[in-house]
């Protein structure tokens, strides 16, 4: 049915067209699409084209925001929906959510947020930006059971090992699952520095989070 309608999501995205992306994501789920299927298959699309459009000079900084403008007013209409499944159900663990010191990209977090509330999991977003100190004062008034790190820029994946080290040097390694996500980031880098997970999108980010509280 929707295949037409996924790629002009993804075009309304690229276009920078809030209004077309909010219209054209409604659209797909009164259709009866999962929310997880938006994401993947029309907003996800419409941001890496954008992505590749910037590294080949064709884009600029100022049509990265309108895209990402785009992209969250599409969010936005799958949100209630998500949230609405979240509520049934009864809170399994609590997740502190935050984007790397350096790193202010967030509608990745937002939409694994946005997931873990839907599959029933309790979530301390703390922002973008946030050092390894903070996070850790977060997770404990918090009482997080898991830390999960965003890093959508290369040069901001460092900024996961210090959390870790931070929590061995402060001797709560034990205390806490980490867990590491973000375009760049891989399960090699997620070996290498010791995190306890890493997810490529948000559904396996959900995944993730069940196989670790289940242990
Ligand atoms: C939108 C965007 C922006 C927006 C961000 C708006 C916002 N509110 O987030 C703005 C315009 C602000 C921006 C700024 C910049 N950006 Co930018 N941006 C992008 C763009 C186009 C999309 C990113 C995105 O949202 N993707 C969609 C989401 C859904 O995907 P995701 O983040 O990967 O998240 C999914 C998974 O990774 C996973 N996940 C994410 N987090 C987590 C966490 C956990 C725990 C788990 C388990 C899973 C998980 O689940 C998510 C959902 O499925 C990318 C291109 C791209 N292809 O990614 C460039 C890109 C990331 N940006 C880039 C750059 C260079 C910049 C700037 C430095 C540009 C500049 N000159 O100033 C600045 C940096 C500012 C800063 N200090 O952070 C480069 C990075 C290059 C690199 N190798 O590091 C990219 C790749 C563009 C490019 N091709 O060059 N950007």
């Amino acid at each position: 049915m929707t295949d037409q309608l996924y790629q002009d999501l993804k075009r309304a995205i690229i276009e920078m067209d809030p209004a077309a992306a909010q219209t054209t994501a409604r659209k797909i789920l009164d259709e009866g699409a999962e929310p997880i299927a938006i994401i993947n298959k029309g907003i996800r699309p419409g941001l890496d084209a954008m992505g590749e459009r910037y590294t080949s000079g064709e884009a600029f900084l100022p049509e990265l925001m309108l895209a990402a403008q785009a992209a969250e007013a599409a969010v936005a209409v799958i949100e209630p929906e998500l949230l609405r499944l979240g509520a049934q159900r009864p809170s399994q663990a609590r997740v502190l959510l935050a984007t790397v010191k350096g790193d202010i990209h967030d509608i990745g977090k937002n939409i694994v947020a946005l997931l873990l509330k839907s599959a029933g999991f309790e979530v301390i977003d703390v922002g973008v930006d946030k050092d390894g100190a903070i996070i850790l004062k977060k997770a404990e008034e918090g009482r997080a059971d898991i830390i999960g790190l965003s890093a959508v820029l290369t040069t901001t994946m460092p900024r996961m090992k210090e959390l870790i080290d931070i929590l061995v040097e402060s001797g709560n390694r034990e205390r806490y699952k980490v867990i590491i996500g973000g375009a760049p980031v891989t399960q090699a880098f997620a070996d290498q520095i010791g995190a306890d997970g890493y997810g490529p999108d948000a559904a396996r980010a959900v995944e993730l989070v069940r196989k670790l509280m289940s242990r």
